[in-house]
């Protein structure tokens, strides 16, 4: 280049940087107006909750939309432009975190190394990195460096934030002093998402729980009283997402839909009614407390409602070990607790663990007995690990039982981070035999078939299988796991004998076959870790 041409360049440069410092000061104002805000749902490894190797038969790339992030959406000053990316239906480009002036990332523990990925493109490319959500809220390790951390809900936070930062007073921390009222949640912004890539919806009615069990983090971080929605803010959503153009199952995230049981009934009047002037558009499903079983009234309506499947946390059939976790409301015949809600037409799922310190050598037979005889297809059983903050935590680190803070957030994997009673190698070995047991196909399509058989259907279940897309998922279903799979006579005989009790309910019968294929998957890919 001649000097000549370096001279004009410098004063082309010169120019340009003059005109450039007016805007970037006239920017600054508009900056704050007009901030875009990338959000950030980092990517989820294999786990018995991802569903992974049944999402393909239906055309889907995850089962659950990040209601976290359309939540903080919601809280976002209304000038805020926003996207949302989710690393479990996309990639991440480099053009999106370009685009943006601050990353907001959420996360469970699980999460947690794609999160730092995430984080550090974001530092590499000089944007500001905003985290929050359960991994953020309630490890104890070293978290990844962030401009801004929140803790906890972000209903009172979040809006105080973007006062601080107008004023370039932005705290790096924000933890708020009390939880706020659900009041002040607003209706999730589902425009962010593609719809059509999730397999359920979902929506939050409320937080926290009332009992307290020792191994519950819920009750830690959510608090005990548990606070919910009002029936207008929940019909809002239901009416967001009609008119988004969803059909098919919706799913109430809460910890326990009954645990605030005033409020819930009289809820119920109100979601029976929406879902019958709109047709049944969704089949619900929820998670509860087991003494759901003892309110005739409640399981009534939640079956007028449109409730398919709810999910218990049984645990364990041994009472003292039920007793040791200080899970009282698991009392009685467990069996007939979940047989009762069975017979209101609601699906059973539930939750198992082994490895209290009151279990009995044969624990292992114990759980596989009560799971193929409640009939739950659907049984995700874990090892019990200690979460930092709840009372197992602080009574096993008491008794200097903790072997350090190595939690994966994923209790499915043969782990423990505490020493227990039982020799650990017969602990994770009797494990394993649970999970090799109850997901052969054999023993899942004998529960699915005894579950089907004992959830009576007053009318066909909301799904979005219509037309081409139900031929569609029937044949890749039948061609995979009629044709092509070592299992396949399991799968005939499961398909034929559903078919002919209960041909009214295909969608159920197909996600029988999906769901059976995942699991079995899923345990030959960990082996015998
Ligand atoms: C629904 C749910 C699921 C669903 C759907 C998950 C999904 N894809 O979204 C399913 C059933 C799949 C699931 C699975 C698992 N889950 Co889960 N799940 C929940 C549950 C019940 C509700 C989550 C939710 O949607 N809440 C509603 C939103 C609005 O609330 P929120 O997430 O707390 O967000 C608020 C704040 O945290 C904050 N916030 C959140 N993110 C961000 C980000 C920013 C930037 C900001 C500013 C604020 C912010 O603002 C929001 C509004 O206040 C929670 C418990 C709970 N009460 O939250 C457990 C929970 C999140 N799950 C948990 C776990 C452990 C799991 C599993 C690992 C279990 C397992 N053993 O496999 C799996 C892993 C997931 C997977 N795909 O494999 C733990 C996480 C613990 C931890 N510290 O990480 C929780 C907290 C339950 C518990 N017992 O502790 N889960
Ligand atoms: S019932 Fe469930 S959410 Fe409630 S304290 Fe027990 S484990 Fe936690």
């Amino acid at each position: 280049m001649s000097d000549y041409s370096r001279v004009s360049l410098a004063g082309i440069l010169f120019l340009h940087n003059y005109y450039s410092s007016e805007l970037v000061s006239r920017r600054t104002i508009v900056y704050t107006n007009t901030m875009k805000i990338l959000l950030v749902n980092p990517e989820f490894p294999e786990t018995y909750w991802s569903f992974r190797h049944a999402l393909p038969f239906e055309g889907k790339r995850s089962v659950f939309p990040p209601l976290s992030l359309m939540t903080v959406s919601g809280l976002l000053p209304q000038s805020c432009q926003r996207r949302l990316v989710d690393l479990n239906v996309e990639q991440l480009k480099d053009s999106q975190i370009d685009w943006a002036d601050m990353i907001f990332i959420t996360g469970m523990l699980a999460q947690k190394e794609s999160l730092h990925e995430v984080v550090r493109r974001g530092k590499d490319r000089g944007k500001l990195i905003v985290l929050g959500g359960p991994y953020v809220t309630s490890t104890i390790e070293e978290l990844p460096y962030a401009d801004h951390i929140f803790q906890g809900e972000a209903e009172t936070t979040l809006p105080q934030f973007f006062k601080d930062y107008e004023r370039g007073e932005a705290k790096r921390i924000y933890k708020a002093p009390e939880r706020p009222p659900l009041s002040l949640s607003p209706v999730p912004d589902f425009g962010l998402i593609d719809l059509k890539k999730y397999s359920c919806m979902s929506v939050q009615y409320s937080r926290g729980c009332p009992f307290s069990c020792e191994f519950c983090d819920i009750i830690e971080i959510y608090g005990r009283s548990p606070r919910t929605k009002s029936n207008q803010q929940m019909l809002a959503e239901f009416d967001a997402l009609k008119q988004l153009g969803w059909r098919g199952p919706l799913f109430i995230v809460d910890d326990n839909f009954i645990g605030n049981k005033k409020n819930v009934r009289l809820l119920m009047p109100d979601l029976i009614d929406w879902q019958k002037k709109n047709g049944f558009p969704f089949s619900l499903l929820t998670e509860a407390s087991v003494n759901l079983a003892d309110d005739d009234d409640l399981l009534t309506s939640m079956r007028h409602a449109g409730f398919r499947r709810v999910f218990l946390g049984i645990e364990t059939p041994v009472e003292e070990s039920l007793k040791e976790a200080q899970k009282t409301q698991n009392r009685g015949n467990l069996l007939d607790s979940v047989r009762k809600i069975q017979s209101r037409g609601m699906e059973v799922m539930a939750g198992f663990i082994v490895g209290f310190d009151n279990d009995p050598e044969d624990i292992f037979e114990r759980q596989i007995e009560f799971i193929r005889e409640s009939a739950i297809p659907m049984a995700m059983v874990g090892m019990l690990n200690a979460l930092p903050d709840t009372q197992l935590w602080k009574r096993l680190e008491r008794e200097g039982r903790l072997l350090g803070s190595d939690a994966t957030g994923n209790n499915t994997i043969a782990t423990v981070n505490f020493i227990p009673k039982m020799d650990v190698e017969k602990l994770i070995s009797g494990y394993q035999t649970i999970m090799r047991t109850i997901y052969t196909p054999r023993e899942y399509y004998r529960r699915a078939l005894e579950s089907l058989q004992r959830t009576p259907q007053d009318f066909p279940e909301a799904h979005q299988y219509h037309g081409l897309k139900a031929v569609t998922a029937l044949l890749r279903i039948t061609f995979k796991l009629g044709v092509l799979d070592a299992e396949r006579r399991e799968f005939w005989r499961f398909f034929i004998e559903a078919a002919r009790k209960h041909h009214d309910r295909m969608t159920e019968l197909l996600r029988h076959a999906a769901m059976a294929y995942h699991f079995r998957k899923l345990n030959e890919s960990y082996g015998d870790t």
